[in-house]
C-alpha cells in the first residue's frame, strides 16, 4: 500500500453561491471539501495527536461543567506529528476559508479536536471572538467531520446574520451565554440553521461573531470533529481586556502585543492568492466589511511576525 498522505494542496471548485450564503448568514456547508477516502487516511495521525495532547481533559463527564460536558477539546495538534500538521496546514482548506472571507491570504490561528463523547452535553449558544484578542471580523472557523455525524451525535446550529451584529457581549461558553443568546435570537428574529448530517470530510465555515451551538451526544459513538480557525493576514492583535483574551494571546499569540501584526511563530501563512489564481467575478471583502471598517490588508513586508517573535525566534510553547 502506498503509505504517502493524500495531497491537499490543490484548489477546491468553490461555489460562487457558497460564497454568497456565507458573506450573508456567516456560515455555510462545503460538501466533499475532502474525500471519505482522505480523511480516513489522515483519522489516524489525528486521533494519536489527540490522545497526545496534554490538555485532553481526564474528569468524568459528570464531574464537569456545562461547557466541559460538550466536548473533550484538544488545540494545536498540528505541533504533534506530520499527519496532523499536513492536515491543519492543507492549502486547500485555507483557500476556501480565505475565498469566503475575500481575502487575499490567511494565517492559522490554531487547530482544536472537538470530540463530543457519548452522552456528552449540548454546546451552549456563543460567540468565538468573545475569545479572540484579533482586531479583524475576517475570522473564521473551517468545523469536519472525521466520521458519518448525525443530529443525535451533536450538529451545529448557526443564528444566520448574527455575525454583522458583531460583539455581542462578554460571555463565555456557559448556561449564562446560551439562555442570553436564545433570548436575544429570539427578540431579533432570527433564523436558526440546524444541520441535518454531515459525512466525513463535509465542513461547514462560520465566522467568529456568528452565534451558534450544537446539539448533544444521545449515541453510543464519538463525534469527532476537527476544527481549523482562520484570520486574515495582516491582523492586529487587539485589547486584552479580559482574561480570556489573556489567554489566548499567551497561548496562541504568544510574544505578540495589541497593536502588532498577530504573527507569531504559530501563525504560519495557510494560503496566499498568486497572481494567476485571482478569480474575477468573486465578490472581494465580507459583505459585514463595509460596515465593519475595511478587510485587513496582507502584511507589509517585514511585519510577517511580531515584534517579540522576531526576538525570540527559538522560543517554542
Ligand atoms: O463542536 C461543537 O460542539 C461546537 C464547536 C464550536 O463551537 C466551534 O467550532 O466554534
Amino acid at each position: 500500500m502506498n503509505d504517502r498522505l493524500p495531497d491537499l494542496s490543490d484548489a477546491f471548485a468553490l461555489r460562487a453561491a457558497a460564497i454568497e450564503d456565507y458573506r450573508r448568514d456567516g456560515h455555510v456547508v462545503v460538501p466533499g471539501l475532502a474525500t471519505a477516502e482522505e480523511v480516513a487516511r489522515f483519522r489516524p495521525g489525528l486521533l494519536r495527536a489527540s490522545e497526545a495532547a496534554p490538555q485532553r481533559e481526564k474528569k468524568p463527564l459528570e464531574e464537569r461543567d456545562t461547557y466541559g460536558k460538550a466536548f473533550l477539546q484538544m488545540f494545536n495538534l498540528w505541533r504533534q506529528n506530520e499527519v496532523a500538521r499536513a492536515f491543519v496546514h492543507a492549502r486547500r482548506f485555507a483557500r476556501v476559508a480565505a475565498e469566503l472571507m475575500g481575502v487575499t491570504a490567511v494565517r492559522l490561528y490554531h487547530d482544536q479536536a472537538l470530540f463530543k463523547e457519548p452522552a456528552g452535553g449540548a454546546t451552549p449558544w456563543h460567540q468565538d471572538q468573545f475569545y479572540w484578542p484579533l482586531q479583524t471580523a475576517d475570522t473564521v472557523t473551517l468545523w469536519m467531520p472525521l466520521v458519518p455525524t448525525t443530529r443525535e451525535m451533536g450538529l451545529m446550529t448557526f443564528a444566520s446574520g448574527s455575525q454583522s451584529l458583531g460583539n455581542l457581549g462578554d460571555f463565555a461558553i456557559s448556561d449564562a451565554s446560551h439562555r442570553e443568546f436564545e433570548r436575544l435570537i429570539a427578540e431579533k428574529g432570527l433564523q436558526v440553521a440546524a444541520e441535518a448530517a454531515l459525512a466525513p470530510g463535509d465542513a461547514s465555515f462560520h465566522a467568529g461573531w456568528t452565534l451558534h451551538s450544537a446539539s448533544s451526544n444521545q449515541t453510543d459513538a464519538m463525534r469527532e470533529v476537527m476544527t481549523i480557525i482562520y484570520y486574515a493576514d495582516g491582523t492586529l492583535v487587539g485589547p486584552l481586556d479580559h482574561p480570556n483574551r489573556r489567554f489566548d494571546r499567551d497561548v496562541w499569540l504568544r510574544g505578540c502585543e495589541p497593536g502588532e501584526p498577530a504573527a507569531g511563530p504559530l501563525n504560519p501563512v495557510l494560503y496566499e492568492r498568486g497572481e494567476a489564481e485571482s478569480r474575477p467575478g468573486f465578490p472581494a471583502a465580507t459583505a459585514w466589511g463595509a460596515t465593519r471598517g475595511p478587510p485587513s490588508p496582507a502584511s507589509p513586508p517585514g511585519a510577517r511576525r511580531c515584534a517579540r517573535a522576531r526576538r525570540r525566534p527559538s522560543e517554542t510553547p
